[in-house]
């Protein structure tokens, strides 16, 4: 959100801002009892590596070791976590000249390889560019032993023009289907000027889900999945898969389940995650959190978020990931989460359909947690910028581990 990005930069409230926030604190809400989440804390890694504004750590399907971590500006390293003091890594693709990362929220925002690899040796890389203004969807074919793609092997698969420079989303990843999904934002500004949430004939305040190992009519470079809620009616675009979202920046699947988690970042009262399924329209710009929002419009009937938080616990959401790791027995199956600005992470369990109370899990007030990912292990693995947001600022990688470890 917009005042977040501002905050951020001083990490301190005016007392304008902190009336604001006193107004948006969350009702009391009916939460079921679960097993306690145990408390956390960031450990270092790769502690030597100089990143700039690292905004996702991914890993390649097969190698269980290496962290491919993505630099906002349009760069992805390659580094072993177990060689703590590694001081340089390896470029895995370097696409700079083509990205824009001009904006706060643009850049090299999200990529992952194809489940498939090596079969298929494909990466899908989702950023902005510029000129004119737009975020792209592209494929990149990869090198036999993983370790390099090639810039100019980019195949686009689609492009979306952004009217502003925010809320571009955007996490692409493959579901359990094999499909491929994507989280767009609302194309930006405040308020949702355009009533882009609610209206079907745009891709922008969606979530939408493409098949990507297929071309579509007219040689398109992907497939609709026939199934697609909205496949057929008149008037809507039939990549889409679930509507009425702001600017989902991060979402993720469990492993285990399949569900579909997403913190959808809030304008100025209400941060919310979603639980994101088939048809399901989540309310932007008639609803925020679990609140009508005073400048929209929309008819319903919308999908109450799973939780939210209010501005005075954090200012811009960062989802997450359900940890299904091995280390930390306890945690599994918890939902963890983070707040951009404010540092804090928080974890919830569902049971039978209800959410667990959110308990903050751990905190590291100055670092801005930028993205929540889970290894092939299980390893929750944060991204952050250090020093506030300024273009080319410096970022750090941690890891979630138990405390007394
Ligand atoms: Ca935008």
């Amino acid at each position: 959100m917009t005042i977040a990005l501002l905050l951020a930069a001083s990490l301190s409230l005016t007392a304008a801002e902190a009336q604001t926030a006193r107004r948006a604190a969350p009702e009391p809400r009916e939460y079921a009892e679960g097993p306690a989440i145990p408390r956390l804390r960031f450990q270092p890694v790769l502690p030597s590596l100089p990143l700039v504004r690292p905004v996702q750590v991914f890993q390649r399907p097969g190698d269980a070791a290496n962290l491919y971590i993505v630099e906002q500006p349009g760069r992805i390293l390659i580094a072993d976590p177990a060689k703590s003091d590694t001081s340089e890594a390896a470029v895995f693709l370097d696409i700079r000249e083509r990205v824009n990362d001009g904006g706060n929220e643009e850049g090299l925002l999200s990529v992952t390889f194809h489940p498939e690899f090596p079969k298929k040796r494909e990466i899908y890389a989702y950023y902005t560019a510029s000129k004119p203004r737009r975020s792209v969807l592209s494929r990149f074919t990869v090198s036999e032993d993983g370790k390099t793609a090639d810039p100019a092997s980019e195949e686009v698969i689609l492009t979306q023009p952004q009217p502003y420079s925010n809320h571009n989303g955007g996490t692409g990843i493959f579901g359990p289907d094999g499909y491929f999904y994507l989280s767009i934002g609302d194309g930006g500004a405040a308020d949702d000027p355009h009533h882009y949430g609610q209206d079907l004939s745009t891709w922008l305040g969606k979530v939408i889900r493409i098949d990507v190992n297929r071309k579509g009519d007219n040689g398109a470079p992907y497939a609709v999945p026939a199934d697609n809620p909205f496949v057929g009616r008149e008037g809507a675009k039939p990549e889409i898969w679930a509507w009425g979202t702001r600017n989902i920046w991060r979402m993720a699947f469990d492993p285990k389940t399949g569900d579909l988690w997403a913190g959808d970042v809030g304008q100025n009262a209400y941060e919310e995650i979603s639980l994101i399924v088939k048809g399901g329209n989540y309310g932007w710009n008639a609803r925020e959190g679990f609140h009508p929002f005073a400048r929209g419009r929309g008819e319903g009937p919308f999908i109450e978020p799973v939780v939210e938080y209010g501005h005075r616990e954090g200012l811009s959401v960062t989802g997450g990931v359900v940890y299904r790791g091995a280390a930390i027995p306890a945690l599994d199956g918890v939902y963890i989460y983070g707040d951009f600005v404010f540092g804090t992470v928080w974890g919830i369990r569902m049971i039978d359909g209800k959410p667990t109370k959110p308990a903050v899990i751990a905190q590291r007030r100055g670092e801005l947690i930028s993205s929540i990912d889970a290894m092939q292990d299980g390893t929750v693995v944060l991204s952050t910028f250090n020093r506030g947001q300024d273009r080319g600022n410096p970022g750090s990688l941690w890891k979630l581990v138990a405390t007394g470890q």
